[in-house]
This record gives structure tokens, C-alpha cells and sequence, in this order.
């Protein structure tokens, strides 16, 4: 079988922190499958929070700052599943079914980052509610942009205005840094890259992982 007949219907994710540069690294990713003869309408590209037309509706929710109304940690989380729920069947498992080739911005990981080890919901309670909502659903290849969140938000910040999550303390974004980079280390089909190296750099390791997970398949 050719690497290009192994790699389609393949669930590739990217995660990190913000300003990680998951979406300089998804460019990363299509030009590698581009080389590997995939072709553009063979690439489809999924973001989380969102992603359909109900998830972005979701995405805005959870986005959205209310005077005098805080979100409860446990409705982020449910509604972070629900719009994951409304991707993964409406669009990732179709496209896949198709011999697609889906490249998602963020997945099931960044619940467990930033719920779990941010808001400090029980890693459990949300492994339950994630077998619940996508059973034994996951991605094939995981790639972890690592970075610290001090670089990671001042990238961030140099694009504008922080969001409601992105303004929260230092602390929460290295909690949920400890989460990820304990999740890549468990997980056979993942790998960290550092996410603080250079443009060139970062996009060599990315090409240099794919390579070998690619010869693995
Ligand atoms: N969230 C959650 O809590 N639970 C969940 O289950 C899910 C999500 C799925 C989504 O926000 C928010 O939802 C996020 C987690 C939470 N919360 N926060 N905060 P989003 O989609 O708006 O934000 P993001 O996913 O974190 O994306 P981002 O901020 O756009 O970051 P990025 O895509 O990783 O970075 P980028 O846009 O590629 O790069 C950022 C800047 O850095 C940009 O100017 C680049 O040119 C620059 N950059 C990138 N790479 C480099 C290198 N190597 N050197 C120098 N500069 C670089």
C-alpha cells in the first residue's frame, strides 16, 4: 500500500496552548500532505470550539463575557462536548468516510488541558462524559505544540484583544500545559514539538514527525 492510500481517512490534530501556533502549524500540515500527493479537496480542516454551523453558535457561548453572569465550569465543559459531538458527526466522521483527510485545530485533549487541569474539573468525570458523547472516538495522530504560556499569550496578544479564557492567570495556562504534556506522554500515536523555536524550525520538526509517523502506518 502507498503512504498516500494510508493516509487518507486519517484524523490528524494539533493542540497546545494560544499562540502555540496550531494555525501556522496546520499550514505545515497541508503542505506536507500536499507533498505526499494528497490533494487540496482531499484535505479538510476542522476547528474546536466549532466547525458547524451549531458549534460556531456554541464556540460564541463559550467566548461570550455576560455582566453579572459567569459560565459554570462544568456548562463549559458540557458545552465544549456538545459542540465536539456536532463536529465529530456532522463533519470529521463524513469527511473521514470520504477517504478525507481532517486536520483539526484542537480536539478531545484541550477538555482535559484546560477543563480538567485549568478549572480543575476531575480528569475522570471528563474521560466519562468524552465516552459518553464520542466513545472510542480519537484522533490517529496527535502532534502537542509546546510552548511556554508567557511566550504563548504575548504571541497571542500581539494579534489584539484577549478573550474571556485567554485573560485568565498564568497559573491556569501552566495547569493545563502539565495536562498536555503528561497526555503526549501516554499516548503512543503523539508527539511534543517546541512550539518557542523559530518559524523554520517548528515547521521542520512538524515535516520531520509527520515523516515518521507516516512510515509507521
Ligand atoms: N478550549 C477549551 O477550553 N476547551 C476545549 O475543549 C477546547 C477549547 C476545544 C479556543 O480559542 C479557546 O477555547 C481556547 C481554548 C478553549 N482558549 N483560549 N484562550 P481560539 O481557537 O480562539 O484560540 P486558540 O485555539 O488558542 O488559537 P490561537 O490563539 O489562534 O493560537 P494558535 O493558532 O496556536 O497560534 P497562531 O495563530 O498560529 O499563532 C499566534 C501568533 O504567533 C501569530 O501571530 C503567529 O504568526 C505567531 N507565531 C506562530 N508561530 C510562531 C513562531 N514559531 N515564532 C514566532 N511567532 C510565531
Amino acid at each position: 500500500m502507498s503512504v498516500l492510500e494510508k493516509l487518507v481517512g486519517k484524523f490528524i490534530v494539533i493542540e497546545g496552548l494560544e499562540g502555540a501556533g496550531k494555525s501556522t502549524a496546520i499550514e505545515y500540515i497541508k503542505s506536507w500532505l500536499l507533498a505526499q500527493g494528497v490533494t487540496e479537496q482531499q484535505i479538510a480542516l476542522t476547528r474546536e470550539p466549532g466547525g458547524t454551523v451549531l458549534a460556531e453558535k456554541m464556540r460564541e457561548i463559550v467566548k461570550m463575557d455576560i455582566d453579572g453572569e459567569q459560565l459554570a465550569d462544568k456548562a463549559e465543559l458540557l458545552i465544549m462536548y456538545a459542540a465536539r459531538v456536532q463536529l465529530v458527526e456532522h463533519k470529521i466522521k463524513p469527511a473521514l468516510a470520504k477517504n478525507k483527510v481532517v486536520i483539526g485545530d484542537r480536539h478531545n485533549w484541550s477538555s482535559l488541558a484546560y477543563q480538567g487541569g485549568g478549572r480543575g474539573i476531575d480528569l475522570e468525570l471528563i474521560n466519562e462524559i468524552k465516552q459518553v458523547a464520542l466513545g472510542d472516538f480519537k484522533a490517529d495522530f496527535t502532534l502537542f505544540l509546546d510552548i511556554e504560556p508567557e511566550l504563548g499569550l504575548a504571541r497571542a496578544r500581539g494579534r489584539g484583544e484577549l478573550d474571556r479564557i485567554e485573560r485568565l492567570a498564568i497559573d491556569f495556562f501552566n495547569r493545563s500545559r502539565a495536562i498536555f504534556q503528561q497526555l503526549v506522554v501516554d499516548e503512543p500515536s503523539a508527539v511534543s514539538i517546541d512550539a518557542s523555536e523559530s518559524f523554520t524550525q517548528v515547521e521542520a520538526a512538524i515535516h520531520c514527525q509527520l515523516d515518521r509517523w507516516a512510515a509507521s502506518l
